[in-house]
């Protein structure tokens, strides 16, 4: 069978690969690249389950196929949770303008933390991932939804040039080393996505 990654984060492509790979299904995994004309998605929902809904959807609905798309962000406890969904824009027109938005976001989240102590430094990846499956004679895909979180602490001072987003900045909990100093591999372990990906792994099986 065939699916496609909903995605145009081009980092969260090889971590999906890797984690559906090890899996040891015989899955073609096609991604966006080869699909130049689907359709942009706004991300309008409020939660990361919808937002990752409206992704696999509209892929699916453009190809035919199974499609799995992720909406992950991190969640900080001194921030209500946020950025949250706006975890991608989360330093909006700042990081259009420095062109490196990763970079941006990131420290925006660490001037917005600046004053506060270890101790009150908790936050925790989380990634929802959905899979929409066409229905022959059905206009709507089925859905199946997952998700998975990654619990830590916030650094004031980025370390570690692997993977991407907030990784310099996020320790896991149990660990000294931050997600951008562990390889992809050990990322993939403990990692939300990662987490997420494992249990549909085990619904696909059922599905697919
Ligand atoms: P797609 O919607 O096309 O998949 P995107 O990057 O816009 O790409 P999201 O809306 O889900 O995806 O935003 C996810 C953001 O959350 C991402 O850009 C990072 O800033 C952050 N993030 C998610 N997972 C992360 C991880 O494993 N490590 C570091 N940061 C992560």
């Amino acid at each position: 069978s065939t699916i496609v990654l909903a995605t145009r984060n081009t980092k969260k492509v090889p971590e999906l690969r890797a984690v559906l790979a090890e899996q040891g299904r015989t899955v073609e995994i096609r991604t966006l690249a080869e699909y130049p004309d689907a359709p942009e998605v706004v991300e309008t929902e409020p939660t990361f389950a919808g937002n990752a809904r409206l992704k696999a959807r509209a892929v699916a609905v453009h190809t035919g196929l199974p499609a799995v798309a992720d909406d992950s962000g991190l969640c900080v406890d001194e921030l209500n949770g946020m950025p949250g969904v706006l975890s991608a824009r989360w330093s909006g027109q700042l990081g259009a303008a420095t062109g490196d938005i990763d970079d941006a976001n990131l420290r925006l989240v660490l001037d917005q933390m600046a004053d506060v102590p270890g101790e009150r430094r908790g936050a925790r990846f989380v990634a929802v991932i959905a899979v929409a499956i066409p229905q022959e004679g059905s206009a709507d895909p089925a859905e199946h939804v997952v998700d998975g979180t990654l619990e830590g602490q916030l650094l004031t001072e980025p370390r570690g040039a692997n993977g991407f987003g907030y990784d310099p900045i996020f320790v896991p909990a149990g660990e000294n080393r931050t997600t951008a100093e562990l390889s992809a591999t050990e990322k993939n372990a403990i990692s939300h996505r990662g987490i997420a990906l494992r249990r549909l792994s085990k619904r696909l099986s059922e599905v697919l």
